[in-house]
C-alpha cells in the first residue's frame, strides 16, 4: 500500500512499506546509460527534483558518478538516512566468496556505508571476461543457495538494509524462497504497459514481496517507443499530463515503485510530478490494454548462445513461461 511521505519541497511523494518494515519511494532515478552525467543528474533529482531513491549497478560503470551526485546533495542539505540508494551484484560475481568483495566494492565506490537495497542482477552466473553473446564456457553453474545466504549476512552486518533479486520467472523464486531465511524484499522487473508481466506481479503480490518496474518508458536505444504510443499519447492530452507521467503513473497506481532514467534536467523534474492526481480507471485499463506485449530487455546477448547453450534461446532464458 502506498504511504505519503513529504520532500524538501512540500511534494507530496509516496512510498511503499517492505517486508522488512522499511519504506521504499514509489519513484527512483535510474541511472543506466546515464553515463558522465550521472552525479549532474543525480543531484538535480535530489536537490530540485525531490528524489529520494536512486537506482544504479555496479554494471552500469557510473557509480563513482552516481556516488559525487550523492554527495552533493548531502552536502546542500539532504540527510543520508531520508535517501534510498540501490546498486546490484553483477554476474560475474555471483559466487559465494565474491558477493561480499563486490557489495564493499560498489560501497566505495559510491562512497557510502551501506545501501538501502542490494539486488541480484540477473539470475546468471558469468565467466570474467565473457563476451556477448556469450561464447562456450562463459554462462556458469550457479550456487544459488550460497550466494544467497552470503546476500543475507550483509543485512546481518548492516552492509545492507534490505536484499532483492531482478530478472527472475516464477520458477526461480519458488526456488529461492524454498531456502530463504531473510525474505527478498523487492523484485525489480520489466514491466511498463508494453510488457505488464502481471503473473510475476501477481505471484510477488501474494509473497509479499514489492516489485519495482524498471525500463517503465520502454528503454532507450532499441527499446520500445511508448512516449509515442497513440495510446499513451491521448490519454496524456486527455488528462494535461505528458506522456512520461502518463507512464509513470500507470506503474505506481499498479502497487510498483518506478524507476525512469532521464539526464535531461525537465524531464527529470517531470516525470517525478505524478502525485496529487490519478489516472481514471477507464484510461488505466486502456494501458494495460495495449497490444503486442513483449519484453525489451530479453537477455539474448547476455546469455544465450545457441549452440553451445546452458541457455540456447531468449525462452530458456526466462524458463519458458512467458
Ligand atoms: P526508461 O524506460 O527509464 O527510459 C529512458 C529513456 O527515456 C531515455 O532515453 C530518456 O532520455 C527518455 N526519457 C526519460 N524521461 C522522458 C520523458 N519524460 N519523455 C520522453 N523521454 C524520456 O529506460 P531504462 O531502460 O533506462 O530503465 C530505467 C532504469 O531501470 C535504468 O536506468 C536502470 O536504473 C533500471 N534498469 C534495471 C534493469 C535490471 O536488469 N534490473 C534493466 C534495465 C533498467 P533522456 O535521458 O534524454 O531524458
Ligand atoms: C546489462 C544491464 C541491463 C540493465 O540493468
Amino acid at each position: 500500500m502506498a504511504q505519503a511521505t513529504f520532500t524538501a519541497e512540500d511534494q507530496k511523494i509516496e512510498s511503499f512499506r517492505l517486508l522488512s518494515g522499511h519504506t521504499i519511494p514509489a519513484i527512483g532515478l535510474g541511472t543506466w546509460r546515464a553515463g558522465s552525467q550521472a552525479d549532474n543528474s543525480v543531484k538535480i533529482a535530489i536537490v530540485e527534483g525531490g528524489y529520494r531513491h536512486i537506482d544504479t549497478a555496479w554494471e552500469y560503470g557510473v557509480q563513482e558518478s552516481v556516488g559525487r551526485g550523492v554527495k552533493a546533495a548531502i552536502h546542500a542539505g539532504v540527510e543520508r538516512r531520508d535517501l534510498f540508494i540501490t546498486s546490484k551484484l553483477w554476474c560475474t560475481e555471483l559466487s559465494p566468496e565474491r558477493v561480499r568483495p563486490a557489495l564493499l566494492n560498489t560501497l566505495q565506490q559510491l562512497q557510502l556505508e551501506y545501501l538501502d537495497l542490494y539486488l541480484i542482477h540477473w539470475p546468471f552466473r558469468l565467466a570474467d571476461g565473457a563476451s556477448r553473446p556469450p561464447k562456450p564456457g562463459d554462462v556458469q553453474e550457479m550456487d544459488m543457495e550460497g550466494v544467497w545466504r552470503e546476500m543475507e549476512g550483509l543485512v546481518k552486518d548492516k552492509l545492507v538494509r534490505d536484499v532483492g533479486v531482478c530478472n527472475f520467472t516464477l520458477k526461480k523464486m519458488n526456488k529461492l524462497l524454498g531456502f530463504t531465511e531473510t525474505m527478498p524484499s523487492v523484485c525489480q522487473m520489466e514491466m511498463h504497459p508494453g510488457w505488464r508481466n502481471d503473473k510475476m506481479l501477481e505471484a510477488c503480490k501474494q509473497n509479499g514481496i514489492h516489485v519495482t518496474a524498471y525500463s517503465p518508458l520502454g528503454s532507450q536505444e532499441g527499446g520500445r517507443d511508448l512516449i509515442h504510443d497513440e495510446t499513451v499519447d491521448r490519454i496524456a492530452k486527455k488528462l494535461n499530463k505528458t506522456p512520461g507521467q502518463v507512464l509513470v503513473k500507470w506503474a505506481i497506481q499498479r502497487g510498483t515503485s518506478v524507476i525512469p532514467k532521464s539526464n535531461n534536467p525537465d524531464r527529470i523534474k517531470e516525470n517525478i510530478k505524478v502525485f496529487g492526481w490519478e489516472l481514471p480507471q477507464e484510461d488505466f485499463q486502456a494501458l494495460c490494454n495495449i497490444p503486442d506485449q513483449k519484453r525489451v530487455l530479453h537477455g539474448e546477448q547476455l546469455f544465450v548462445n545457441k549452440n553451445a547453450g546452458p541457455l540456447r534461446s531468449v525462452a530458456d532464458v526466462w524458463d519458458h513461461e512467458d
